[in-house]
């Protein structure tokens, strides 16, 4: 039996995953109402296919509890933060689930950590735990690194289809941890050590940071000199080598917008072009509040300053805020505006932020500009809507005259 702890955004997919795939598995995390709303049926967030996938687990004798299960396989998908001062890995739950699984865990159990570190944690952090317990027990317990690497808005499809990393000390466990996955991943599980595991996955996601701060300060260029960036970046990506993301209005989330800062944290007299393409990329919701306040004044829409924000979610199609561009935005508002800025996603069904808005229609009723910041599909098929209205649309995504640009 595996028992996943931690039933959130890559737990739970994940212990799903397992389950539809012949596993006896029990998901378990310390929240209880996060636990009843499973129990009673329900998934706790949008993902498409997941719904699906969570009837065919029940159906497969999935169980969720509160309590940490007796066993010899773990897979911890807990979160990490990273300290906003010191930028280091916050890796304090991994910590608390760890010594919570040793306290139940079986002589020889694997224990997998599934969350992102930074390079070092797990030895610096974990195998003391670990190494302490053995010692009073007299059991052996074995570490295993294999860091998620799914994309929120598809993670069905790239759990099944993704190539893996396994980071273990012992290849054979290693091996072991691999054909479990191999249950549902037809991608190549790659086996290495633990180190290299931790260090390959911020890698990732850094290169992918350092690459939209890129196309970010290329946004900012070629404003400065009324360039059209997106007939730039589109011209040079026809070159073989060249393949440049797209900018935007910031980077949210909590993969490429956390990441990258372990890194800076830990090497800061190193990791010198990693702390600037963080930093580009930060400064983009102010930059974005610098263009209202210019098309405004164009537009002479300065008096009325009734100005809204499409979307809250950090990205397309999901329903997740975390380190979002629009939240980072509205912390800094006063500082431009006068108005207090009108705000609508249709991902989001409760009140998160002050003049918030749950219909399109009176949304756009009450602005005189709307500010794309995120491009959700509704956006796209409800453009018509946004006929007569100022538009800064910062994803370049609506082909519609006389739009504003980044
Ligand atoms: N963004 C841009 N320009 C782009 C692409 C993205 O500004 O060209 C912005 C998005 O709007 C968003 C942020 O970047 O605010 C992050 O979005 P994302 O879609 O790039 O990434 P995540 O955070 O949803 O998922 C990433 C993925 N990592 C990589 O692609 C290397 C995923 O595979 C990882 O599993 C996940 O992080 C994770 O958990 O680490």
């Amino acid at each position: 039996m595996v028992n996943v702890i931690g039933m959130g955004y890559i737990g739970l997919p994940t212990a799903l995953m397992l389950a539809s795939h012949g596993i006896e598995v029990v998901g378990t995390d310390y929240n209880k109402k996060l636990i009843n709303t499973l129990n009673s049926g329900q998934t706790t967030f949008k993902e498409s296919g997941l719904d699906q996938l969570f009837r065919k687990a029940v159906e497969a004798g999935i169980k969720f509890s509160t309590n940490y299960q007796i066993t010899d396989t773990y897979i911890i998908s807990v979160p990490t933060p990273y300290d906003k001062f010191s930028k280091k890995v916050d890796a304090s739950y991994v910590v608390a689930a760890i010594k919570s699984v040793l306290d139940v865990a079986n002589q020889g159990a694997a224990i997998v950590i599934e969350s992102t570190v930074s390079p070092g944690t797990i030895d610096k952090y974990i195998r003391p735990i670990i190494n302490e317990k053995a010692s009073q027990t007299g059991n052996e317990f074995h570490l295993v690194h294999a860091p998620e690497r799914i994309i929120p808005g598809n993670m069905v499809y790239e759990l099944i289809h993704n190539n893996r990393t396994v980071g273990a000390d012992i290849k054979k466990v290693g091996e072991r941890i691999k054909e479990l996955y191999g249950s549902f991943c037809r991608g190549e599980i790659v086996v290495t050590d633990i180190k290299t595991a931790e260090m390959t996955k911020v890698v990732e996601n850094t290169f992918r940071a350092v690459n939209i701060a890129f196309a970010n300060e290329l946004a900012k260029i070629c404003r400065h000199d009324d360039m059209d960036v997106y007939e730039i970046i589109r011209i040079c990506n026809m070159h073989p080598r060249v393949n440049i993301l797209q900018p935007g209005p910031g980077v949210g989330g909590h993969c490429i917008s956390v990441d990258p800062w372990f890194l800076v944290g830990d090497y800061p007299s190193l990791a010198k072009v990693i702390d600037e393409a963080m930093k580009t990329n930060d400064s983009m919701p102010d930059f974005v509040l610098c263009r209202i306040h210019e098309i405004m004044d164009e537009t002479h829409i300065l008096d009325k300053q009734r100005v809204g924000l499409y979307g809250l979610t950090y990205k397309e199609n999901v329903d997740d805020c975390r380190e979002s561009p629009t939240l980072q935005l509205l912390e800094s508002q006063q500082r431009h505006l006068a108005e207090p800025l009108k705000v609508y996603d249709p991902m989001i069904a409760e009140d998160i932020v002050p003049n918030q808005y749950h219909d399109l229609d009176s949304f756009v009723n009450d602005v005189d500009m709307i500010v794309i910041m995120v491009r959700h599909e509704e956006i796209i098929q409800q453009r018509k809507k946004l006929e007569g209205k100022v538009i800064l649309d910062c994803h370049n995504i609506l082909d519609m005259d006389g739009v504003y640009h980044l």
